[in-house]
């Protein structure tokens, strides 16, 4: 055991405090006691997995006490919490974060590498936790850290998936979808709450002569149980100081099997009860902005949100006494539509569990939850036919259709009688089927509804909320999303980082505005030069993992030109590639002209059902085919499809990389949190007049960012006259030659009709268009080469670094707490 482990009850150990030559020495010991004592093997059997676990657990012990403190002090000021539902967290790696914030990266990395192993071969057998499909997952994650970062009493609650995002395999060109097993060989970051279970119910029917009096109080006879089980996963704010909380749950069944199958020979039978209620917390479902439509969904939508109410609640009652101060002890936000039940779940437990009225209840619930917006795309706002919920929740449907009957008549005293108004604010959908609106649900049983980009809030003022916004004014606001410059910057990028330390002093690690000190050096051809050297470094780096993993050469003094990110047709990865081709005609053409050699890198996972995307896919890997191979471009340029994006896939791209593509259709994206990353390692935007851009754009500078294409009301107006583009076509020669290309089979010679379903929507069917924007894209590609010629491309990149400290996650989240929770940050 760590020789000076003190009593539990002691405040901070002295091993806490790395003050002398020991702690390595400390460190060693403990890893090698693990090793014996977890893994149950002598030193010398030890693989690099045992390693990498008896090295967590060993951060681990010294996370605990600070956690444990942590919530000691919660406790004792009677603080309010924040708790952040999500479905999704996109986590990626814990060892260096807990490293980071703990300051324990240098003592660590001695202790193994004194003890014979490659600190970054260990680092690198930790499976990423991909509890999340993109932005939405991501953005909970970065949540997660500031708000452990700046001390806030926060959890946040989720599923514990045992299957997170598929594994992405390219194959000849084709994306194919793996499970993922980022449990197989243990967690060592969570701990096992055996005693944090729930009863979730399902089903069942409503007696109504139970109903005990005029408010409503009902009895439901629910016909199905499973059970709920605490996971928590510490998570430790920035010098960890504070340490908060990730609570996931699991599903299992009451009883583990039935008895009386089994010993009637059916012993398959037996288990499927076990079976039904596991697969709630089985599999994360891949379906980045558009809803699932599958009954399963729903059920973890339940199972989740009814846990973590079940949880809240207990632990607000155990620690204040009275249910009805529940929103001054509690923030509940809501990550999107998906934990939206929150709403009739909390109300049906004050009723129903704690005898509270309606009027009350309802109350208490719109002062406790708020709810975030992530997107306006009609195809993916959640709803759920009325039919579904009737079966598997009867209670929630009858307590919506309660809260829908006092909304509807608020709207009509504020609308009057108008049917259009009426329909649009119900929490029902009547065209085309009843369904349930969840959005309009989170609206309705919220105090505040923020969107997470200011153009994004103010798009929902205008469009899908219009109506709710004038009945209910004064309850949308805007948050703009953020990122954790810890993970984003300090330890994905740490040459960057001592740079920065050394030209704006080491509390540039704690103060990001003092970035603004770059300013001043950003013409400065000494500091100019070490900049340029640390983002040398990072690009070689890339190269040799793309040379050694993908056999693609590239050179590391060419422009690498990112587009990281789901595929999707709204993120316009098929513009960025028909660009590709545009210019590699264009080499061809003057194979002697004046080019800048680029690599084009592009990465990101499709919706295993979303075909249109899984073709760009294949469309990006088969252009990289033809121009890879064709000795004539010699290195002018590369196209790179890497495989499996994820986190840790990001935190080596994002800082080798020198142009950022932020090309969504305008007013398509919510905000965008990759733009973010890049800028802030020194990427310059090529990027639309949408989501965060504008503010990046506004903070940058606009002579620091490539702005193109039609803007969100002319894109509106644009798409009002048709989708056809043949009128664009006949008047750009180059986007002709680009289409005739892809239509001939020029890349695709095995099959010359793969790509004409992406041909006719360039044509035909330009919703996102892409044909539109090509030639102003195009051209903003060739000021993008003119710059990079420049030396005003390092001055502006070094500006971007300089400006970007406002879209620090800490900065949101404070803004979180001070304007929808009510909570004071120190
Ligand atoms: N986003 Cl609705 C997702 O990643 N998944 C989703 O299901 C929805 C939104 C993204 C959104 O597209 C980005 O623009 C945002 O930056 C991100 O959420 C975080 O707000």
């Amino acid at each position: 055991p760590p020789k000076r482990l003190r009593s539990l009850d002691e405040d901070t150990p002295a091993w806490l405090e790395p003050e002398d030559d020991d702690i390595v020495a400390e460190i060693k010991s403990t890893i090698l006691s693990k090793i014996v004592l977890v893994a149950g093997k002598d030193v010398k059997h030890a693989d690099i997995h045992d390693w990498y676990i008896a090295a967590a657990l060993t951060l681990r012990d010294r996370i605990v006490y600070q956690w444990l403190q942590s919530d000691r002090a919660t406790q004792n000021h009677g603080a309010k919490r924040a708790y952040y539902l999500s479905l999704e967290f996109l986590i990626g790696r814990l060892l260096t974060d807990a490293l980071t914030n703990m300051s324990l990266m240098k003592p660590f990395r001695m202790a193994i590498e004194d003890l014979g192993l490659d600190f970054d071969e260990l680092r690198n057998v930790e499976p990423d936790a991909a509890l999340g499909n993109g932005g939405l997952g991501r953005l909970a994650a970065c949540f997660m850290e500031s708000m452990a970062s700046l001390a806030i009493p926060a959890r946040g609650y989720g599923i514990r998936y045992e299957h997170g995002l598929f594994r992405q395999i390219i194959s000849n060109g084709w994306q194919e979808e793996f499970p993922e097993q980022w449990l197989l060989s243990g967690n060592p970051w969570e701990f096992e709450r055996r005693d944090v279970v729930f009863d979730i119910q399902y089903s069942g029917r409503l007696d109504h002569a139970e109903e005990d009096d005029s408010e409503g109080r009902t009895l439901w006879i629910p016909d199905e149980t499973i059970q709920a089980i605490a996971y928590d996963t510490p998570i430790v704010g920035w010098r960890g100081h504070h340490v908060n909380a990730l609570r996931l749950w699991s599903a299992r069944a009451v009883d583990p099997m039935r008895l009386d199958t089994f010993n009637s020979g059916d012993h398959l039978g037996a288990m499927s009860e076990m079976a039904r209620a596991q697969a709630i917390s089985k599999f994360l479902y891949p379906s980045d902005e558009t809803p699932a439509g599958r009954e399963l969904r729903l059920r973890q939508e339940y199972f989740f949100v009814s846990a973590s109410l079940q949880d809240i609640l207990n632990r607000h009652l155990h620690t204040d006494g009275d249910i009805r101060s529940l929103p001054s002890h509690a923030a509940i936000q809501l990550n999107d539509t998906h934990p939206s039940l929150a709403v009739p779940e909390l109300i049906r437990l004050l009723m129903d569990r704690y005898h509270i009225g309606w009027n009350d209840a309802l109350d208490i619930t719109t002062k406790t939850i708020s709810y975030t917006n992530h997107t306006l795309l009609p195809e993916a706002l959640e709803t759920w036919p009325v039919e579904l919920f009737e079966r598997m929740l009867p209670r929630h449907l009858d307590i919506i259709y309660r809260i829908n009957a006092e909304h509807l008549a608020a709207a009509e005293k504020h609308f009057g009688a108008d049917a259009r108004s009426q329909a649009s604010v119900s929490l029902i959908d009547e065209t085309g089927g009843r369904r349930v609106r969840m959005g309009h649900l989170a609206f309705v049983g919220s105090h505040r509804i923020n969107g997470v980009s200011a153009m994004h809030s103010e798009l929902m003022r205008e469009t899908v909320f219009a109506d709710l916004n004038s009945l209910y004014p004064d309850r949308i606001t805007n948050k703009t999303n953020g990122i954790t410059f810890r993970r984003w910057l300090h330890q994905c990028n740490p040459e960057l980082t001592s740079l920065l330390q050394d030209a704006c002093g080491a509390a540039v690690l704690d103060e990001p505005e003092r970035l603004r000190m770059l300013e001043r050096l950003s013409d400065d051809p000494a500091f100019q030069q070490r900049f340029q050297t640390v983002k040398r470094t990072n690009k070689v780096a890339l190269a040799q993992i793309i040379a050694r993993q993908f056999g693609i050469v590239v050179d590391p003094s060419a422009l690498f030109d990112v587009q990281i990110k789901r595929i999707h047709e709204y993120k316009r990865q098929l513009l960025n590639a028909i660009e590709t081709i545009a210019l590699y005609q264009a080499i061809l053409d003057d194979p002697q002209g004046n080019w800048t050699p680029r690599v084009k890198i592009f990465a990101g996972k499709a919706a295993a059902s979303y075909r249109q995307a899984k073709l760009i896919i294949k469309l990006i890997n088969d252009i990289g085919n033809v121009i890879n191979n064709d000795p004539r471009i010699r290195d002018l340029l590369k196209v790179v499809f890497i495989p499996n994006y994820n986190v840790s896939a990001a935190e080596v791209i994002v800082p080798a990389s020198d142009l950022s593509e932020q090309i969504s259709t305008a007013g398509m994206e919510a905000s965008g949190t990759g733009n973010m990353k890049l800028a802030l390692n020194g990427a310059i935007t090529i990027g639309t007049f949408d989501g965060a851009n504008i503010e990046i754009a506004e903070h940058v500078g606009e002579e620091n960012i490539h702005i193109f294409g039609m803007r969100a009301d002319e894109v509106v107006q644009r798409r009002s006259m048709g989708l056809d583009a043949t009128d664009i076509i006949t008047s750009s020669p180059k986007l002709a030659r680009v289409i005739e290309a892809i239509e001939r089979g020029a890349f695709s010679p095995d099959d010359a009709s793969r790509f004409i379903p992406i041909a006719h929507a360039l044509r035909f069917l330009d919703h996102y268009l892409v044909s539109a924007d090509f030639d102003d894209y195009y051209r903003a590609q060739r000021a993008v080469d003119t710059k990079w010629a420049s030396p005003e491309w390092t001055h502006s990149s070094i500006l971007n670094v300089a400006r970007m400290a406002w879209f620090s996650s800490d900065r949101t989240i404070r803004e979180y707490a001070e304007d929808i929770w009510g909570i004071p940050v120190i």
